[in-house]
């Protein structure tokens, strides 16, 4: 194999200039299931012709690949092909008692082969999907406290299985203080003697993993650096695609779609590619549906890139000379949360692009509940945690969060000026400018006119959600005072909002339901009268009304009469 290559130096920001152009024999193929050494990383140098080349990156910093061999299933194994693994009933006590040490089978898990088989799960349109010959190589870090043996380590032997051998630069394990015997010596013995570098680094006392990953970075040498958690299974073809889309602007942060790993029989199961990440009031990571916008911007294939307004942040590949130009991770966040919305929003404040790359697919075993301690306890952190996010990126959209958390107005954010220094340099855009340029389905309303309570002049009762989902009828409860269920706010576009959901009625005498806001006005749309006091239903004319006798807890809806009952105060001043 004869090709032509050319040389290019001085790589400064997004040009590099032409230095030469000559002949070289690639030495292929390439050897898999071998260390990876500088020796066989193949042909370091950028191809003149073909490809689009990746700019940013130096020649010495691209490697040519090839895609790993699939990994063929081992007939009479548990669990090849991603199927479910079935305990058998004389066992399941134990397995049930087993559950509980990490909130997923373990057992099943265990009895999978490490190397176990997957379902090509990509869409027909990936499959054929060319990437640059050349590549920029990657180092992945797992964080993990106390995980289970087979998962971590089924993790690692889905990256060396499934990663373009020279791609995968190292493996860089961060053992965040556990305390499982399995995981010290043994653990180092062990990946001494798989075929790629793998390290292990401790962080020595527990510290949560957004410093975890922050000394699992450190150590990386690739270009690029790939965060995992440490029970996941990556599937065919899923780390060219990533890499090749930061080739093409090192400003992109990506992530796979995150499919799941039943935590009942790590059965792989295929993720929706019609969903992307979002968020709500509470700050806590959603997924929603792919809006039709994004769909027509993607001119209608599925296989293309998705802009997703938050990534769930476990699992992504960024640039890592770009990952500490935008700020690394916030330091003072602690064992886990709010680094996933804080990532997305800084990225893209400050310039960057987030997306869900549909052609990469990575599973990951989703569980109920955490199985291991908060130190301090888990509302104090996550609160402390999403109480950054919302005072360095969210301006005043913050309120929403500590409307929707009072339990947060107490807990200490802790110093945040570094932070909001950073916000600064980058000269990040506003809030604003996320939700109307990024995100304008979010729950978080552009513009709203209040936010707060909603009293009842006659009863003093106020509007309450109840917790009831969408559907469900409005409730009204004793004025608490403590936000959460009785926070609405009502927005420029006529809506009485809770979080997801809209006041809703259909007919004249109602009743009022709770109902997924859809935007469009229609039987969404209120108006409040700040002399009258009234909340009128635009489509019915009718107005809200305090419960009768009957149900003291059921707000009426009834043709307006100007009775003190219909009476509701929404005490906060108005902003506009
Ligand atoms: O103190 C800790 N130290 C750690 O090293 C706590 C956790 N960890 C490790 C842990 O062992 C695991 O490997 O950190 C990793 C993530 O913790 P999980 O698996 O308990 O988190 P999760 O999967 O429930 O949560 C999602 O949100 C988190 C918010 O902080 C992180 O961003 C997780 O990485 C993230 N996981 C994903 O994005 C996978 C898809 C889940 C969704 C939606
Ligand atoms: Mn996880």
């Amino acid at each position: 194999d004869v090709i032509i290559l050319s040389f290019y130096s001085d790589c400064i920001g997004t040009s590099c200039k032409r230095t030469g152009e000559y002949e070289v024999e690639i030495a292929e193929p390439l050897v898999y299931n071998n260390k990876i050494g500088d020796e066989n990383v193949g042909a370091r140098s950028i191809e003149s012709s073909s490809m689009s080349f990746p700019l940013t990156y130096k020649p010495q910093q691209l490697y040519r690949w090839r895609p790993a061999p699939s990994v063929t299933p081992v007939k009479g194994l548990p669990g090849e092909k991603g199927k479910p693994v079935i305990i058998p009933a004389e066992e399941e006590g134990l397995m049930k008692e087993k559950f509980t040490i990490n909130q997923f089978n373990v057992m099943a898990s265990d009895i999978i082969s490490l190397n176990r088989s997957l379902p090509d799960v990509r869409l027909e349109g990936c499959k054929d999907k060319t990437y640059p010959k050349l590549l920029p190589s990657t180092s992945i870090v797992i964080v993990f406290h106390n995980e289970a043996w087979s998962t971590l380590l089924r993790t690692v032997w889905s990256v060396i299985n499934r990663s373009p051998r020279p791609l995968l630069r190292e493996i860089i394990l961060v053992d965040d203080a556990s305390e499982r015997d399995y995981l010290g010596k043994k653990l180092e013995e062990y990946v001494k003697t798989l075929p790629v570098s793998v390290i292990v680094l401790r962080t020595g006392k527990r510290s949560g993993l957004i410093r975890a990953r922050l000394l699992g970075a450190k150590h990386v040498k690739g270009e690029v650096i790939t965060f995992l958690d440490a029970h996941c299974e990556c599937a065919e073809g899923w780390l060219e695609p990533l890499l090749a889309r930061i080739a093409d602007n090192r400003k992109t942060v990506v992530c796979p779609i995150i499919d799941v790993i039943s935590d009942e029989t790590f059965e792989y199961i295929t993720a929706s590619d019609m969903t992307w990440g979002g968020f709500n009031w509470k700050l806590n990571f959603r997924w929603y549906r792919v809006p039709q916008r994004e769909m027509d911007r993607r001119g209608g294939d599925r296989t293309a890139p998705l802009r997703s307004p938050t990534m769930a942040g476990g699992l992504f590949s960024i640039d890592k000379d770009y990952f500490y130009e935008i700020g690394s991770y916030d330091e003072g966040m602690d064992i886990w949360g709010g680094e996933n919305l804080e990532m997305s929003f800084r990225v893209w404040q400050c310039g960057g692009i987030l997306e869900i790359i549909p052609c990469s697919h990575v599973g990951h075993v989703f569980r109920d509940k955490s199985p291991y301690t908060f130190p301090g306890g888990v509302s104090k952190i996550v609160l402390h945690n999403a109480a950054r996010v919302a005072e360095v990126w969210m301006d005043e959209w913050r309120d929403f969060y500590y409307a929707m958390n009072p339990g947060a107005v107490n807990v200490p954010v802790g110093n945040v000026s570094e932070r909001k220094a950073l916000r600064e340099k980058l000269h990040c855009k506003s809030f604003r400018w996320y939700l109307e340029n990024i995100y304008p389905e979010s729950q978080m309303p552009l513009d709203y006119y209040y936010l707060g309570d909603i009293r009842n002049v006659v009863t003093q009762t106020c509007l309450d959600t109840m917790g009831r989902k969408s559907g469900e009828n409005l409730g009204l409860n004793y004025c608490h005072n403590m936000g959460g269920n009785q926070i609405f706010a009502y927005t420029r576009r006529q809506q009485i909002m809770s979080d997801d959901n809209c006041l809703d009625a259909s007919q004249k005498y109602g009743p009022v339901k709770l109902v997924r806001c859809h935007g469009m006005g229609g039987n969404q749309a209120w108006v409040y009268d700040e002399d009258e006091r009234t909340i009128k239903h635009v489509n019915t004319g009718s107005c809200l009304q305090k419960p009768d006798k009957s149900d003291m807890s059921l707000p009426l809806l009834r043709p307006c009469d100007l009775s003190r009952g219909q009476q509701w105060i929404m005490k906060s001043k108005f902003k506009w």
